[in-house]
C-alpha cells in the first residue's frame, strides 16, 4: 500500500503547462530541424533557456530564449548563441545538451554541454557573464561523456562534476573531482543503471542539481529499450549536502514520462528528457524544461517542497 501511495504522489508531482510545447521550429528566427533540450537559469528576472537547435545537416548549436514569466513571449536571439567552433576536432560534429550552473566564487555561468568530437561525444565548460560572451575552457574529460553538469560551489576545496561516460557499453553516472575546474580525478560511480526497472539501460543527468536543506536534488533521465524503441522518463534521487558523492535516497518510479502527444511523437518518440531548471522559491515553484521527442520544448512545473517530501520518502540507498 505505502508503495502505491507513494507511485501516486510521483505522478501527481508534475503539472504540465497547457500551452506546452512552449517553443519549436516553427517560432525560430531562421530555418532549424527541432529545438530541444535547453539549459535553463534566472538572468536578473527573466527565465533564460539555452536551447539545443538542430539544423538541417543533423548539426546543433545553442540558442539563447529569454522570457519575462519563462513560459510565454519568448525572445530568441537572431542568431546562433554558441556555436561548434569549426577550428577544433572536439566541436567537428556540432554542440548539444548544455547545462547551467551558477559558480559562486567565479560570479559566472558555468555551461556544460557535449562537443561531438570525431573521436565521440565528450563534456565541454564555457564560462560567461551575460550569455553573450563566452570563454571556452574546451573538453573536461575524454568520451564518450555526456549529461554533465557542475555543482555551483567546491566541496573540501574541490569542484565537482556529475557526467555520464559509456564504459564496456554502459552508461551510469559517475562524480569526478578537480581543483580548477580543468584537471578532474578521484571520479566516483553515483547513480547505476537498475536491472528491471524503468531506468535499466541507461541513466544519466537531467536537469542541473537543486540545492535544498535536505540535500541536493537530482532529476535524472533513465532508460528502458523495448521492442518499439527506447522510452526516456524522469526520475528523482537525492545527494548528501556536503558529500555529493553518496547518495541518500533514490525513487523506485518515474516522476515523468511520455504521456502527452508531443512528447509521444516526434524525431525520436516517447522522450521527455529534462535539462534545465528554474527555482522560484517565493512560490514555491519549480519549472521544469525538457525537450520533447527530440523536437520541441516543454516545461512542468512543481512544488519544490512536494518534490522534497516525495524524495524523502524514497526508499534509503546505502552509498
Ligand atoms: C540521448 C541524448 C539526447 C537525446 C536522447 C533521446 O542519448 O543524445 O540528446 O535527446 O538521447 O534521443
Amino acid at each position: 500500500m505505502a508503495e502505491l501511495l507513494r507511485q501516486e504522489k510521483a505522478y501527481e508531482l508534475f503539472k504540465r503547462y497547457h500551452g506546452n510545447p512552449i517553443l519549436s521550429g516553427d517560432n525560430w528566427p531562421y530555418p532549424t530541424n527541432a529545438v530541444f533540450n535547453p539549459a535553463a537559469a534566472k538572468l536578473n528576472t527573466e527565465t533564460l533557456l539555452l536551447v539545443r537547435v538542430e539544423d538541417m545537416r543533423g548539426f546543433s548549436h545553442l540558442t539563447v530564449a529569454r522570457s519575462a514569466d519563462g513560459f510565454t513571449n519568448w525572445e530568441i536571439d537572431p542568431e546562433p548563441t554558441l556555436e561548434a567552433d569549426q577550428s577544433s576536432r572536439e566541436e567537428k560534429w556540432g554542440l548539444e545538451d548544455p547545462r547551467i550552473i551558477w559558480l559562486e566564487e567565479q560570479k559566472q555561468f558555468a555551461v556544460t554541454y557535449v562537443s561531438f568530437s570525431e573521436g565521440g561525444p565528450v563534456v565541454s565548460l564555457a564560462i560567461t557573464k551575460n550569455f553573450k560572451t563566452f570563454a571556452r575552457l574546451g573538453s573536461l574529460l575524454p568520451p564518450e561523456d555526456k549529461d554533465a553538469c557542475l555543482f555551483p560551489r567546491r566541496f573540501n576545496g574541490r569542484f565537482a562534476l556529475i557526467h555520464r561516460p559509456i564504459v564496456r557499453g554502459e552508461a551510469h553516472m559517475w562524480i569526478s573531482f578537480s581543483p580548477d575546474l580543468k584537471h578532474w580525478g578521484d571520479h566516483r560511480p553515483l547513480i547505476m543503471s537498475r536491472t528491471a526497472f524503468w531506468d535499466c539501460h541507461r541513466v544519466g543527468l537531467a536537469c542541473q542539481p537543486i540545492e535544498t536543506p535536505q540535500g541536493w536534488m537530482l532529476f535524472y533521465h533513465g532508460v528502458r529499450m523495448t521492442s518499439a524503441g527506447a522510452i526516456y522518463r524522469v526520475g528523482l534521487a537525492l545527494l548528501d549536502l556536503e558529500a555529493p558523492w553518496r547518495v541518500l535516497r533514490r525513487g523506485d518510479e518515474w516522476v515523468l514520462g511520455p504521456h502527452a502527444p508531443y512528447e509521444r511523437i516526434g524525431d525520436v518518440s516517447d522522450v521527455v528528457f529534462p535539462t534545465g531548471a528554474v527555482v522560484h522559491k517565493e512560490t514555491d515553484q519549480l519549472n521544469l524544461y525538457y525537450g520533447a521527442a527530440d523536437s520541441t520544448v516543454a516545461v512542468a512545473t512543481a512544488s519544490l517542497s512536494d518534490c522534497i517530501d516525495y524524495v524523502m520518502s524514497c526508499p534509503e540507498v546505502n552509498s
